[in-house]
């Protein structure tokens, strides 16, 4: 049984979350995935996420490429949520290259190319440009 982890905030979910996460558990056996706390989002991007943390991981739990989802506290935990969850792959999209490399000694570490054209900052930029446009 090879178990993949891989961590996001996945807010107003959207095909480039979708394709890394079937990527990411075709590389194994079992998807496991950490999804980031409205706290944790806060920290990181001084913004809070659009979705809850709750209705985050209902969507991401709802995938069928997905067999474990969890909430993640601290960016600085990740080495405990592998070895928590046994992993033996952890899959980042490319936006974070070399950014986990210091967890190559508890297993391997994967960078996925991002999908192109679409971010959920994009999708917001775009909302926000309609509801401007439409004033
Ligand atoms: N992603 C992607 N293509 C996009 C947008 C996102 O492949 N067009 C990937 C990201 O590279 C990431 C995952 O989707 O691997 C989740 O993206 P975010 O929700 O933006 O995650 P982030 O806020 O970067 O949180 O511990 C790390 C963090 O929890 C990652």
């Amino acid at each position: 049984m090879k178990t993949i982890i891989t961590f996001g905030t996945y807010d107003l979910f959207h095909i480039g979350h979708l394709r890394i996460l079937a990527r990411a558990r075709a590389l194994g056996d079992r998807l496991v995935v950490g999804v980031s706390t409205d706290e944790l989002n806060f920290s990181k991007k001084h913004i809070n996420p659009v979705f809850t943390l709750a209705e985050r991981m209902e969507i991401i739990r709802a995938l069928s490429c997905v067999d474990e989802v969890f909430p993640e506290e601290s960016l600085d935990l990740k080495g405990d949520y592998i070895q928590q969850h046994n992993a033996s792959v952890l899959v980042m999209g490319d936006d974070w290259q070399g950014k986990f490399d210091m967890f190559k000694p508890l297993c391997e570490v994967v960078y996925l190319p991002r999908t192109g054209g679409i971010s959920t900052t994009k999708i917001k930029d775009y909302i926000g440009k309609i509801a401007i446009d439409s004033l």
